[in-house]
């Protein structure tokens, strides 16, 4: 399993947490998500035969928002 911090700009509210986490959980090999509005960042725990980081920020950019 692997962990890895993504920064995500554009989040504002609980509403946009929601929609981030959902997004990235929606992403095959993703077990674990954490999304911070303070921080505006995601801690994600994935399985890296199955995805990788740029994969889900695909996910996050679909959702509307904006991985660093
Ligand atoms: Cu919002």
């Amino acid at each position: 399993m692997t962990q890895e911090t993504i920064k995500v700009e554009g989040m504002s509210c609980g509403h946009c947490v929601m929609r981030v986490k959902k997004a990235i959980e929606g992403v095959q090999g993703v077990q674990k998500v954490d999304v911070s509005l303070e921080n505006k960042q995601a801690v994600v725990e994935f399985d890296e035969g199955k995805t990788d980081v740029e994969k889900i920020k695909a996910a996050i950019k679909e959702s509307g928002y904006e991985p660093v």
